[in-house]
């Protein structure tokens, strides 16, 4: 199998997913570094480390660590591709960007166009200082539209809630205010395994998440850290979107950033992949799994 031929697959089978999940986006990850993996892998055959970006469906590396953070290793632990462009993302250590000292539970927002970054949230409104911020999404309809959607990766009080590394909650910086949105107590497992390391928020309201060590359960579906589950708040129904397992050119690493990118996809191409994608998922297709190291609608 060439690398080609893997991107290809990989690059049908995602735009069959994004297509059921939200037409026109493509989902951007980042993997932890930890005493599993290396902090290089390979992804169809091109490096990628635990501080940058990838974009699955194109293999592209869309946030090149090296650039952002100089010299040293960092690892990204949660992200958001926001409508423009530009992204909100955290860090699992303080790490420095021209200078700038961000801790693990700050979001910055960063211009790939130009290097620009600012502080998007600060630690500080936490009442731990070392709390770290693991998952992210920017709300942008419904009830919390225009708030940060955010999980931690330790118990910490954040506008007098209790936060628990499997909630999320969505906060108002402004009126310093947040509100539970999804409970860690519908994962069932110890609270490493409840963790939440990864979300988006489709158009349906459904979730995208991911956790952070395998073993725990949601709806009645085993969890596992390297997996993108889909779960419906409405009627408690998990399944999983994509098995992560061998992602990485053979090599299994837990994710534990995730985002769509809201890609503008011409008309044309946008109405084709949507008729195969109906066609496969009216079959009762839809489901991807791994053959041969290849990612395929089962
Ligand atoms: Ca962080
Ligand atoms: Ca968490
Ligand atoms: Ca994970």
């Amino acid at each position: 199998m060439t690398s080609g031929g893997f991107l290809l697959s990989t690059a049908v089978a995602l735009a069959l997913l994004q297509v059921s999940l939200s037409a026109g986006a493509e989902p951007v990850v980042s993997f932890r570094d930890d005493a599993v993996v290396p902090h290089v892998l390979s992804f169809g055959g091109n490096p990628i480390g635990a501080g940058s970006l990838l974009d699955l469906q194109t293999g592209a590396v869309i946030l090149d660590e090296g650039l952002v953070f100089g010299p040293g290793v960092e690892d990204i632990d949660a992200v958001h591709v926001m409508g423009n462009g530009e992204l909100l993302f955290s860090t699992t250590t303080a790490a420095f960007i021209d200078g700038v000292s961000y801790s693990s539970g700050d979001v910055v927002r960063y211009d790939p166009s130009d290097g620009a970054h600012v502080l998007a949230f600060s630690v500080a409104d936490f009442s731990e200082p070392t709390t770290s911020v693991d998952a992210i999404h920017r709300l942008t309809r419904g009830p919390h539209a225009g708030r940060l959607l955010l999980s931690t990766a330790t118990v910490a009080s954040l506008g007098g809630l209790v936060v628990r590394p499997g909630d999320l909650v969505a906060y108002d910086a402004g009126s310093k205010s947040a509100a539970l949105v999804f409970d860690q107590d519908l994962i069932s497992g110890t609270q490493a395994q409840q963790d939440v390391d990864a979300v988006h928020v489709l158009r349906s309201g459904d979730l995208l998440l991911s956790i952070a060590l395998s073993g725990g359960s949601l709806g009645g579906l085993t969890l596992e850290e390297h997996d993108l589950i889909l779960y419906d708040p409405l009627t408690g129904v998990a399944s999983v979107a994509l098995a992560g397992d061998g992602l990485f050119d053979g090599t299994t690493a837990d994710i534990n950033a995730l985002s769509l990118d809201p890609v503008q996809l011409p008309a044309f191409s946008l109405a084709g992949v949507l008729i195969l994608g109906l066609a496969l998922f009216g079959s009762g297709a839809g489901a991807l799994t791994r053959v041969g190291g290849e990612i395929q609608v089962a």
